[in-house]
């Protein structure tokens, strides 16, 4: 049966006022950001397809039943009827709505993104990037379409799935032979695991009663996202970066996936369930003090496999050398500038955790 949709519980219906004062009138179940309206209907068909793969109701003898079948979703539109037509600006409108909403309390774990490429994010975007890294910092897994274009996505990303962040877990579609769907993107860095998206049977749009094949990384994303949701509901200690983790760690390892996706293998749900990835990051030190000639710093982290963190510098001076994202054991290394003047200190964010960073004019010149 259809999924059933999110209503916002402090929002009275058609009356014309933003009853919950969160600058949008009357957003029952969520907003449409390509007409900037609070009616979110699909106009199109791929929305509802992909829905109903994530949360299509359960246990009631009717058509078929989503990853999660007791899910809420909270409906984001931004395209039009044609299924395009939208701007990076509608998808930053949109992250940052649900990161609001997040932060006003409500259990929103994972947003299901089925897009990508040309119009909206054709080229790396470091607006839309932050937007989806703040939406991931509020606790929120944001689950991507790797693309199809049949490309490696390594020498030819493909945005926004493509970006490098803690929060994007980016899906590549499988067969049901689990092999590659030819069209399907892949890449051993930035496509993390593979799904079915190949001939996906699910709600369809324009009525109640209706399904229908659909094939695509798109069809592939929502088996993800549904996973999640159901990981979350099963477990709601686990942090976003643990059902990434987890999610990651418990694929079926597959030949056909061994050089295409960071994971190796397809995803598999029970197996998920029964063996939760926790992660926590444990650091070698969380303070350090150089003399005035500064020079390199090392810190090792230590966290299970597939546990993904962000190292920020909060200071001008000290420059982290290792990638900005990171993930399982690692060390990072750091660069502190010569500083003839007096001491100082500052910070270097691991996963949200300070290290300090002190340099003092007493050390050795
Ligand atoms: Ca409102
Ligand atoms: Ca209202
Ligand atoms: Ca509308």
């Amino acid at each position: 049966a259809l999924p059933i949709l999110w209503t916002n519980p402090d929002e009275v219906a058609g009356n014309g006022v933003d009853d919950d004062n969160n600058g949008f009138v009357d957003d029952m179940n969520g907003w449409d950001f390509r007409f900037n309206d609070n009616d979110p209907s699909d106009q199109h068909g791929h929305g509802t397809h992909t829905g109903g793969t994530i949360g299509a109701a359960g246990n009631n003898g009717v058509g078929i039943v989503g990853v999660n079948w007791n899910v809420r979703l909270m409906v984001i539109k931004i395209y039009n009827a044609a299924g395009n037509d939208t701007t990076s600006a509608m998808l930053i409108n949109a992250y940052n709505y649900v990161r609001m909403m997040k932060l006003r309390g409500v259990n929103i774990r994972v947003s299901n993104n089925s897009y990508g490429g040309c119009q909206e994010a054709c080229g790396y975007d470091q607006a839309t990037k932050d937007a989806i890294d703040a939406l991931g910092d509020a606790g929120v897994l944001n689950v991507f379409a790797a693309g199809n274009s049949g490309q490696n996505t390594e020498t030819t990303p493909f945005f926004p799935g493509s970006y490098n962040s803690p929060s994007i877990l980016n899906v590549a579609s499988s067969t049901s032979d689990d092999t590659r769907s030819g069209f399907s993107n892949y890449g051993t860095v930035s496509v993390d695991l593979a799904a079915p998206g190949s001939g996906v049977y699910s709600t369809t749009f324009g009525s109640n009663s209706g399904y229908g094949n659909m094939s695509g990384t798109s069809m592939a994303a929502p088996h993800v996202s549904g996973a999640a949701a159901l990981l979350a509901a099963h477990n709601p200690s686990l942090s976003s970066a643990s059902i990434k983790a987890t999610l990651m760690n418990t694929v079926d390892q597959l030949p056909a996936w061994q050089s295409m996706v960071k994971s190796g293998g397809r995803l598999n749900i029970a197996n998920a369930l029964q063996n939760p990835t926790v992660c926590s990051y444990q650091l070698s030190s969380s303070s350090v003090t150089l003399p005035t000639k500064g020079g390199a710093v090392h810190i090792t982290v230590s966290a299970p496999q597939n546990c993904d963190f962000s190292v920020k510098s909060d200071s001008k001076w000290i420059s982290v050398l290792t990638p900005a994202v990171m993930s399982g054991n690692a060390v990072i290394s750091l660069w502190v500038t010569v500083n003839p003047g007096i001491t100082r200190s500052g910070t270097v964010r691991v996963n949200g955790s300070p290290i300090t960073v002190t340099q003092s004019r007493t050390g050795i010149f």
